[in-house]
């Protein structure tokens, strides 16, 4: 039954076919759960009210797949998407499944399989563009190492940079309208992974030939592998105006890359990035790059669909109700949250301001004795979270 928690597609919600097709398998076990077809996916997602699906380009035209058979999985799909009126905001390429790139992709140590990577990406931002995506993610799965002693991580970042440059100038070179996203992850699968945090990734776009067409694309789960706050993660990518898309999920500090369904743990972290992103106005899309457990049939695939977003609409509106909250917004107040905005030398940096600076006086011993009621304002934060304000 709907109620105000109903996805549609004005909430910009999108799945990729990887997530809701995730079979279930795992390092130790097989899949769990039949195959989706493509249009089947797209079909259930609308059912649901979802705005989108993206893709890698073997999640459509399966590896190895002939130019016949690429025709007839496009017509199908693109039948689906005519039918449905679902879109494709993101494309993106899997450099990551294939024994070829078990070395790497963009910084594999051969430049023939660097070189083949790059074709393959190039034939998937076609296909991508030619489907109407605006964003092309960027999650380098096999750019990393084990052995330490095998690579040059400084060379590698150059290859790596070299890289994203021949894409832009691609896309540049077509005429798409195509934006770039890195996707930072700190391991899994390599031991370790190059550009491993969304620090590391914004620091490498500033290195890049065409650092405007370069964005971000971070994931919950990858900041909070690595034990950092997401919410401050994405809060910097937007103050550097590089939030070009985001990937949302669920994940507890110091596991293995869960990817479970938004909200089902960390459920404050949760709150506080949609209260960002709902405060921030962010207009881009909101994609759940998650999947079911692996206890779920087909059935249970649709349930976590369903979940990711009525708990990104429930916090929504517990955000939109932090604001409308009397005894909060006075907990704000004693704070100081407003006084934040208040610049720390109103008349600048000049000879005057600094003097100004230099011979201030201040009550220190007032100033450290004063509370800042953080203690009432997160209990009432939880008590909100919990459904009794
Ligand atoms: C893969 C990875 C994700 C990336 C996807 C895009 S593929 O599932 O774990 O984090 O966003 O390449
Ligand atoms: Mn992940
Ligand atoms: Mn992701």
């Amino acid at each position: 039954m709907a109620d105000t928690y109903t996805p549609k597609p004005e909430h910009r919600f999108t799945f990729g076919l990887w997530t809701v097709g995730n079979m279930g398998r795992d390092p130790f076990g097989i899949e769990t759960r039949p195959a989706l077809d493509p249009v089947d996916s797209v079909h259930r997602l609308a059912d649901l009210g979802a705005y989108g699906v993206n893709f890698h380009d073997d999640d459509l035209v399966p590896f190895g797949a002939t130019p016949a058979e690429r025709e007839t999985a496009l017509k199908r799909f693109r039948q689906a998407l005519d039918k449905t009126g679902i879109k494709v905001p993101m494309a993106t390429t899997n450099l990551f499944g294939q024994p070829v790139f078990k070395e790497g992709a963009f910084t594999a140590n051969d430049p023939v399989v660097r070189r083949y990577a790059i074709k393959k990406t190039m034939e998937s931002i076609d296909m991508g563009v030619s489907l109407g995506a605006k964003v092309y993610v960027m999650w380098g799965g096999r750019e990393g190492l084990e052995c330490e002693a095998a690579k040059d991580v400084r060379t590698a970042l150059d290859r790596y940079a070299e890289a994203v440059n021949i894409c832009c100038a691609y896309a540049k070179d077509r005429g798409y309208d195509l934006k770039f996203a890195l996707e930072p992850k700190p391991n899994e699968p390599r031991g370790d992974m190059f550009l491993p945090t969304v620090g590391h990734a914004i620091a490498f776009i500033n290195e890049l030939q065409w650092p405007e067409m370069v964005g971000l694309n971070p994931e919950f789960a990858h900041e909070t592998m690595s034990g950092l706050n997401f919410t401050h993660a994405v809060a910097q990518t937007l103050w550097h105006g590089k939030l070009f898309h985001i990937d949302l999920n669920a994940q507890r500090i110091g596991k293995f890359d869960q990817d479970f369904r938004f909200g089902s743990e960390g459920i404050r972290d949760a709150f506080y990035l949609v209260k960002l992103l709902e405060d921030s106005k962010w207009d881009g899309m909101l994609h759940f790059d998650a999947h079911a457990y692996r206890t779920e049939n087909a059935e249970g695939v649709w349930d976590f669909a369903r979940g990711c977003m009525r708990t990104y609409l429930i916090l929504a509106e517990k955000s939109r109700q932090f604001k409308q909250d009397k005894e909060i917004q006075s907990a704000l107040k004693a704070a100081m949250f407003d006084q934040l905005s208040v610049p720390t030398s109103p008349d600048g940096y000049g000879t005057d301001a600094l003097h100004t600076l230099r011979t201030g006086t201040f009550d220190v011993k007032a100033l450290g004795e004063r509370g800042y009621a953080h203690e009432r304002l997160d209990q009432l934060v939880t008590e909100l979270l919990l459904g009794v304000r």
